[in-house]
């Protein structure tokens, strides 16, 4: 009978669970056969050379090697499953260590994790019992010299062999790290994360590297690309309190929709026939979800494409509305019924220039007033009301709403309508939580206005990020009534975005745009010049904004084109045209994307002062 070595036999159980998991658990779209071998083969040069080292030591210690390495593989596969459940991504460094929003998850993890996910573990039993027992299959020997090298010679080959394929398929691969998707691809899940691994080193060097002379360039392509305020509108809203609502998961597809007959948004719908309402504005948030919103709306700048910026870059320095509002006078607040460290949010509103943060225990949260995440949105703003009171005007209040996260749970007396019923129950129970949302802001607008706080406002709202992920397009293709193609995809990104000034016309804008205008469009509408500002968007309501929204994934919308995944489209025929058509743009947004990395990256701002006479 033909003997095996226990290190093959790691090796072996781990190359195939991968590929199975690759194959049940995440969604890998494969186009041809070879994309197909190069999925099948790219986990195993990463596991000949880990277990391969355990060659250099003797029986004992590498049995105890085999066991820790297939532990700890295991684990890494297992945790990018469930956050990939989730997320619809794979896991960057720098979000595996965000515990204390792991542990926040609660009851999202409960939903996430399934008892059959020990199938997952499969493999770690079976070395664990052939270590313990030495059934007579297996051998174990030192290892000499020769066929060590022999071994690694294999390794190297198979690593080349699998990079060359890859690289066949994908010009540039490496240069591509805004992709996961095409990285884990080709280059297998362990691999990106040693990749990921180098470019989180790379990211601290970078800031130990940068010296300010790179704001030269980037300064230059701002000022170039300013546009000046509109002259109606600017300090159309000075000195007004300003309340910004960021409103969890709200897509824009639900707007003046109906199910059953009834209104998913009623009050919104009313109330952008009173505010400008942005119809085409999206979200450009990545892995930072509501962090990233939060951020791409404070500073103008993207948020990374690995990561969350809120935890990668909290120290660095920001020149960030809440900042800029404070040197004009304004008090400025934060209002969110959860931990304070979640996201990290405690620390990195420092940075971003708020003076309070209203978080989880200035909130009375019980059983009762509570579901899913927590304080529930209703109760949320009416307790904010009483904090709201205590700010010396003008101020800035930023909201965060909570009921309508992943899962979407909602207690039955909160309902408001009869359920879609399409059997997805993430799907169904989402648009009930919206519609439980649109209320919690119907009636905090109801009680500005009883407590007298409407007339010296401004409200803006915004949706965060998308909420129904592609794990749904099935159900949604039904929804909406036509398949989910990578256009509609593009098109569900977009979010509300409603700015609304008390005794103002109502006015529906399509200009293309994105959550990175919000900042300067907001500073010019409460009369503060943007001019030398170090940010990306533009005054939505300038003569000449260009139309061009650039999303953290390096696809975009300009105003004929839309580029997705590699792929042009011409937006009025919605047919896919030749990629050089989009050329200049794909340039524009690598480039924009590359200079925002780069000043978050090199904490550029830390040298601004000596850039700009403030
Ligand atoms: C947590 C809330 C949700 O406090 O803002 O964050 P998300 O999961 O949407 O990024
Ligand atoms: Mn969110």
């Amino acid at each position: 009978m033909p003997k095996i070595s226990i290190t093959a036999i790691a090796i072996l159980l781990l190359w195939i669970k991968t590929y199975i998991v690759y194959k049940t658990s995440f969604d890998i779209p494969i186009d041809n056969w070879k994309q197909e071998l190069i999925l099948f083969m790219n986990p195993l040069s990463f596991l000949l050379i880990i277990l391969g080292v355990g060659l250099f030591l003797k029986e004992k210690k590498r049995n105890i090697y085999i066991g820790t390495t297939t532990i700890v593989i295991s684990f890494v596969l297992y945790a990018n499953v469930v956050f990939y459940r989730f997320y619809n991504d794979y896991i960057t460094i720098p979000v595996l260590f965000q515990t204390s929003n792991m542990s926040d998850l609660g009851s999202s993890v409960s939903e996430l994790l399934h008892f059959s996910d020990l199938l997952y573990f499969a493999d770690v039993f079976i070395i664990f019992l052939v270590i313990l027992l030495k059934p007579a299959f297996a051998v174990d020997k030192q290892y000499t010299k020769i066929s060590r090298t022999a071994f690694f010679i294999t390794a190297a080959a198979v690593a080349f062999l699998n990079i060359g394929l890859a690289e066949s398929q994908w010009s540039n691969l490496l240069t591509r790290t805004f992709d996961r998707e095409v990285l884990v691809k080709n280059i297998g899940t362990y691999n990106y994360h040693v990749y990921d691994l180098f470019l989180q080193t790379k990211s601290s060097a970078q800031r130990a590297m940068a010296d300010g002379s790179e704001l030269a360039d980037i300064n230059q392509y701002i000022q170039e690309s300013y546009t000046p305020p509109n002259d109606q509108l600017f300090g159309a809203a000075k000195d007004k309190n300003v309340y910004l609502i960021a409103m969890e998961s709200v897509q824009s597809f639900v707007v003046d929709q109906t199910i059953n007959g009834e209104e998913i948004t009623p009050f919104l719908n009313d109330f952008i026939k009173e505010s400008y309402y942005f119809d085409q504005f999206y979200h450009q948030t990545a892995q930072g979800k509501s962090s990233d919103a939060e951020f791409i709306v404070d500073t103008a700048l993207y948020p990374l494409g690995r990561g969350a910026v809120f935890f990668t870059h909290s120290g660095n320095q920001y020149d960030a509305m809440p900042g800029i509002l404070r040197e004009n006078g304004y008090t400025t607040a934060t209002f969110h019924a959860n931990n304070k460290s979640f996201w990290n949010r405690d620390i990195m509103y420092n940075s971003l220039g708020y003076d309070r943060f209203y978080s989880l225990p200035y909130y009375e949260v019980n059983q009762d007033n509570s579901v899913g995440w927590g304080l529930k949105d209703i109760e949320f703003f009416e307790q904010s009301i009483e904090h709201i009171k205590d700010l010396p005007s003008p101020f800035l209040a930023k909201f965060i709403t909570l009921t309508n996260h992943f899962p979407f749970e909602l207690k039955e007396n909160d309902q408001l309508m009869e359920p879609y019923a399409s059997g997805d129950s993430i799907v169904d129970n989402y648009f009930q939580t919206v519609r439980y949302t649109d209320e919690a802001i119907k009636q905090f607008v109801h009680n500005l206005k009883k407590e007298g706080l409407y007339e010296e406002s401004i409200i803006v709202l915004y949706g965060d990020h998308y909420g129904i992920s592609e794990n749904h397009n099935h159900t949604m293709g039904e929804f909406l009534g036509q398949e989910v193609t990578p256009l509609v995809s593009m098109d569900l990104q977009r979010v509300p975005f409603v700015i609304h000034i008390p005794g103002q016309k109502g006015e529906t804008i399509s200009t293309v745009a994105g959550q990175i205008d919000v900042k300067p469009t907001l500073l010019n509408l409460l009369g503060i010049e943007t001019r030398n500002a170090f940010q990306f968007g533009e005054d939505l309501f300038s003569e000449n904004h260009s139309q061009f929204t650039v999303l953290r994934d390096g696809s975009f919308i300009s105003e004929d084109y839309v580029y997705t995944r590699n792929t042009c489209y011409d937006r009025s025929t919605e047919k896919q045209i030749g990629k050089n058509e989009c050329g200049a743009f794909i340039e524009q947004a690598e480039k924009e994307l590359g200079y925002s990395d780069a000043i978050i990256n090199g904490d550029l701002l830390r040298f601004y002062t000596d850039f700009h006479e403030y």
